[in-house]
């Protein structure tokens, strides 16, 4: 049965494309799971536009916080994304700290950077605290470029062999998170995301889409959110995301679908109402 499951998703609010809480709030609500949201920005559109407006929402997050405490709020997971500044960092912690109960699940994706350049928005001192993000939670879901700079690694490229990968993910396990699911790894003609846990790694690929949405890393970390809030094992919620993914690549490049526009996952959105109600 349903229990009526609850994630707290903090991460930007960006008004035109698909990424942060604009593909989370599908993807979780798809899954029968309330998606409560917490914006750490507010953007016209992302940044990967030449043009966007941005408004800081750091003050604001602290008093979703005290709210959120005050209605005794708890969470089954707890989902952070793109955060703006260290303060905010520092603002995840706490609610980490604050809103943590005993079964609660903290997914941290280390939004940085892509294709081996960190954003500007990112400075080496956020880098470091992200560091400490990483320290408290179950599972974090680097891309290579993210994971390389919490490594303090030079960046590998995008093909790295699976001996790197193995060095990558036992480094950041080091860090403190319990599992690392490492995204966006390619080879000649897959793309692969990696779950390492318990000194086990197991690879998901499939086949490579010429073409990357902007944004894809926020739908699969929200599907990996949802998925092991309704009770799949990290290995499990990492082989369906990559399916889902390349399902909807798949779809996108076929519609020729811009890359800031993000992938399309709303017509692949029965695929997660069905496993929601199979798991009734
Ligand atoms: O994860 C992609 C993303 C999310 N949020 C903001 C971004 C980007 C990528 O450019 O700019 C604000």
């Amino acid at each position: 049965m349903n229990k009526g499951y609850r994630i707290a998703a903090i991460n930007d609010l960006s008004g035109a494309s698909r990424c942060s809480l604009t593909t989370a709030l599908p993807i979780i609500s798809a899954l029968g799971i309330n998606c409560c949201v917490m914006p750490t920005a507010l953007l016209s559109n992302h940044t990967g536009y030449s043009e966007y407006f941005f408004e800081d929402c750091t003050e604001q997050m602290e008093q979703f916080a005290i709210n959120w405490k005050k209605m005794e709020l708890s969470f089954d997971c707890i989902y952070s994304g793109f955060l703006g500044s260290e303060k905010q960092i520092d603002t995840v912690e706490r609610f980490i700290h604050d809103f943590k109960g005993s079964t609660t699940k903290v997914v941290i994706d280390p939004v940085m950077g892509d294709n081996g350049e960190i954003y500007t928005t990112y400075t080496d001192a956020m880098c470091a605290k992200m560091k400490r993000l990483a320290a408290v939670a179950d599972i974090i879901t680097p891309n290579l470029t993210e994971a390389c700079k919490l490594c303090a690694m030079d960046y590998v490229g995008e093909k790295p062999d699976d001996a790197t990968l193995e060095l990558i993910c036992r480094t950041l396990t080091g860090l403190g998170a319990k599992s690392i699911v490492l995204t966006g790894c390619k080879d000649q003609n897959h793309i692969s995301n990696i779950v390492y846990q318990g000194g086990k790694m197991q690879k998901y690929s499939s086949e490579l889409i010429p073409k990357y949405f902007t944004g894809t890393g926020d739908t699969f970390a929200s599907l990996i959110c949802g998925l092991i809030t309704i009770g799949k094992t990290v290995f499990e919620a990492v082989e369906f995301a990559t399916d889902f993914i390349h399902k909807c690549a798949t779809y996108s490049y076929a519609i020729g679908q811009s890359i800031n526009e993000g992938i399309a996952c709303e017509r692949f959105l029965p695929l997660l109402t069905d496993l929601q109600r199979r798991n009734i």
